[in-house]
């Protein structure tokens, strides 16, 4: 931005946006009123620069990035929309003139969670820095009524209600009447003149629901289109006028259904026909936007690749294959040979996990009864695919009755990517293996990275400030300045400045957590902290044993050398994952016994806030000296809060897993701390037989720990038995193999702790060395090797 406005100026516009947009008068004003005042005031300031960076898009012709997700997980947008505007010191002067409280404001806000968890989150991220890096981009999703549930916890257990974001006025976005498009389903396919005509049996209109995205230093902003659905015919006044009232309103509901929740899982299947017809909905709608905006500015659809790389955000969007082809040789007169070149010259799909119940397959027959044309196409897709790949043996996209979306994808992508490069590996040798044979160098690898806008600077002004002193302010817009800290990492001032930054975290999230739950956490002690979704191979359970036996042994010898600890947690379990939400409740059952133990009291707490979501981990990050990344090798694929966790300054304890394994080449291995099987042994390991239960029998510690919850000693223990059966007996993510040496590394953390110039010189180091973690280096890295257009100025 050229010209930034004063603190008088932001102050007179929210003055007038209070009278004139919300229509109150200053003394009637409530935190409300005030919040959209404000963030009408900023969002005047995006208007500008996202105008013009549509434009200018549009008249030099660039090339443009299509993100198809089906969750963005971009939480409050307010402050950070202020600090990429380059305004927060006149907006902290306009707030008080006005007499108004900042964090009060900020707070008012409620987190667009349009999504489970690191897909999403990974999403937002990348829509900030395709901004910051003026990148023509938009960003396609669905607007959800209903975000990720709400999680509260009632005897120490999970409970969902449901989130209401949209109860409210969003002022972000900008609804777009104009830019609506038919969306069907289900119906006949009818062949006239040697061309398909698909005849839906049922529609719903997509209609479009803008929200601008602004990046660093307020040059350039793009979009993120969310659809809604609404209903073809409002209403049935035939039904109305015939007394039935209720039933006239039945088309609206039916419709709506399609945008009002969020798929609350992030790993287990569940086959519905709703879930599907979502996917569809996101998918036909972007690409009949794309295709408008294309033939608007181009004539000949096979200049589409040139013109539109467009990325799939794993497979939920994975009918855009079918989808493309079906518009292009149903609508447009294509053959199947070009339209299917075209489409994979602009389609790309990002692979986001190998667990094999995340994979998404679809019956033949559902797919086939709610999108009849589409499972003809994939039929062709298929033939071909053999065809032209001399493999009529290859076990291919339509297999068992079924549609592999995975394989689809593939088939149907220019480029393959993973997300780590173990990652990367391991799709090349398990799940596509034979894919990969058959298309060598379709599979490329962009290990995925956080954006250092809202994960450091906004959500950690503290070390922020000590970095803009000692190394100047452009780290924030790239991100490997942060080396230039590097030579400072044995200057004691240095050191002890960013301990009184974390240290200032740490009281601010101590009082969060005394006022919030009770638990008194000392900022003295080591703030260790697990916080992501609840899932069997991340391990919570490992984590919540560990203290357990801890616990144990700190009671066998109270006077013994401790080093205090707070044991933190944070996230949700899927509605129907009983096992995940077993491991919650069992937190919260030892926590409650723990944490009022007068003998070990000072020494071990830990706490559970409930609901856990982007602004709680804005809170906890920058808190922590601690990361867990403790998942079983080989089964996570990147993880990026352990990226945020680093750039603040917080140690790892992790397995050699995911983007754990380029952290820990980064920081070096002397600042992480390494335990566990790699993924090369875990599949001997769990193959054999009786592996658990010779683990537990070789561990004091862990056959106490599981035998204390199985006596009672944390609350009924029945609620446990299946959980350590299954520990006992299977344990397929190898909690027991791994618990000694975990156990052993934790011991190595409290002897860090214990001396804090090295713990400080190691922390010093991983925020040093943190700057290829930065989602601007992984976006660049889809532009050269996968989207194959430039960054902006
Ligand atoms: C099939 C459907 C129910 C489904 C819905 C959501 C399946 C998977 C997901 C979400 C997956 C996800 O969030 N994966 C995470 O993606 C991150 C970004 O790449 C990775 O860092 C992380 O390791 C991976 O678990």
């Amino acid at each position: 931005m050229t010209q930034l406005p004063s603190a008088e100026t932001l102050r007179d516009q929210i003055l007038y946006h209070l009278t004139h947009t919300q229509g109150r008068g200053e003394e009637f004003a409530t935190t409300f009123d005030w919040r959209l005042a404000v963030s009408y005031t900023i969002r005047d300031l995006i208007v500008t620069p996202w105008m013009a960076a549509l434009r200018g898009a549009r008249d030099q012709g660039r090339k443009r990035v299509y993100y198809l997700s089906m969750e963005f997980l971009i939480g409050r947008i307010l402050e950070d929309a202020i600090i990429n505007l380059g305004l927060n010191d006149s907006m902290d002067g306009a707030l008080d003139l006005l007499g108004l409280n900042k964090q009060q404001i900020l707070d008012d806000e409620p987190d667009a969670a349009l999504g489970n968890g690191g897909l999403g989150r990974l999403a937002a991220c990348f829509m900030e820095s395709l901004s910051s890096l003026s990148v023509p981009a938009f960003g396609y999703g669905i607007r959800y009524e209903h975000g990720l549930f709400r999680q509260r916890f009632e005897a120490g257990q999970q409970v969902e209600t449901p989130e209401d974001w949209l109860n409210q006025p969003h002022p972000w976005e900008f609804v777009r009447l104009d830019y609506s498009y038919a969306i069907g389903f289900k119906g006949h396919v009818e062949q006239v003149d040697g061309r398909a005509v698909w005849h839906p049996g049922e529609s719903v209109i997509a209609r479009a629901y803008d929200t601008p995205v602004i990046g660093w230093q307020g040059d350039w902003a793009n979009t993120l289109r969310l659809w809604g659905a609404h209903p073809t015919t409002l209403f049935d006044l035939h039904r109305f006028n015939a007394g039935d009232h209720t039933a006239a309103a039945e088309p609206e509901a039916l419709a709506r259904t399609i945008s009002r929740v969020l798929y609350p899982d992030d790993g287990t299947e569940s086959g519905k026909e709703l879930r599907l017809k979502q996917e569809y909905f996101l998918t036909a709608a972007a690409l009949q936007d794309i295709l408008r905006r294309f033939l608007s500015e181009h004539d000949d659809l096979r200049q589409l690749p040139d013109k539109v790389a467009i990325q799939l955000n794993d497979t939920h969007p994975a009918i855009a294959g079918p989808e493309l082809i079906r518009l292009l040789m149903d609508d447009h007169g294509m053959d199947f040979p070009t339209a299917r070149d075209i489409a994979r010259g602009t389609l790309n799909y990002t692979n986001h996990t190998l667990l094999p119940e995340a994979l998404e397959r679809w019956s033949t027959w559902l797919m086939g009864r709610v999108l009849p044309r589409h499972m003809q196409i994939i039929q062709m897709i298929d033939d071909d695919h053999r065809l032209q790949t001399r493999r009529p043996d290859h076990l291919g996209i339509v297999h068992h009755d079924e549609v592999r979306m995975g394989e689809l994808a593939f088939v149907m992508a220019g480029r393959v990517n993973g997300v780590s490069a173990l990652h990367t590996d391991l799709v090349k040798s398990t799940v596509f293996a034979d894919l990969n044979r058959l298309h060598p160098g379709r599979i490329v690898n962009q290990t995925n990275g956080v954006t250092p806008r809202r994960w450091l600077r906004m959500s950690n002004p503290a070390l922020s400030a000590v970095l803009d002193d000692v190394i100047g302010t452009g780290w924030t817009g790239d991100l490997d300045q942060l080396r230039g800290l590097e030579p400072h990492a044995e200057d004691p001032a240095l050191l002890a400045r960013l301990r009184a930054a974390k240290r200032a975290n740490k009281v601010w999230l101590s009082d969060g957590l005394l006022a919030g739950l009770g638990v008194r956490a000392d900022p003295d002690a080591i703030f260790d902290v697990q916080v992501k979704r609840i899932h069997e191979y991340k391990r919570q359970l490992l984590n919540i044993l560990e203290a357990i036996a801890l616990w144990r042994r700190i009671h066998d010898d109270p006077n013994g050398d401790w080093v205090p600890r707070v044991k933190i947690f944070g996230g949700k379990a899927a509605p129907g994952y009983w096992l995940a939400k077993t491991v919650i409740h069992l937190i919260n059952d030892v926590a409650a016994t723990i944490n009022t133990d007068p003998v070990t009291r000072d020494f071990l707490q830990i706490a559970y806030p409930p609901n856990y979501n982007v602004s709680m981990a804005e809170d906890l990050i920058p808190a922590a000296d601690l990361s867990e990344q403790i998942s079983t090798a080989g089964k996570e694929a990147s993880g990026t809060g352990n990226m945020k966790f680093t750039m603040n300054g917080a140690l790892t304890i992790g397995t050699l897993d995911g983007a754990n394994v380029e952290i820990r080449d980064h920081v070096g291995p002397e600042n992480f701390f390494l335990f566990g099987l790699t993924a090369d042994k875990v599949d001997q390991a769990r193959a054999r037989p009786g592996h658990a239960r010779a683990a537990i029998e070789a561990s004091d510690d862990l056959s106490a720990a599981l035998h204390m919850i199985a006596e009672g000693r944390f609350g009924r223990p029945e609620p446990y038995f299946a959980l350590l059966d299954r520990t006992w007996n299977d344990d397929p993510f190898l909690v027991a193999s791994d618990f000694d040496d975990y156990f052993a590394a934790q011991r190595q953390v409290d002897a860090a702790y214990r001396d804090p110039a090295r713990w400080d010189r190691m922390a010093a180091l991983n925020i040093a060395r943190s700057g290829f973690f930065s989602s601007d280096r992984t976006i660049r890295g889809y532009l050269r090797d996968i989207w194959k257009l430039e960054p902006g100025a």
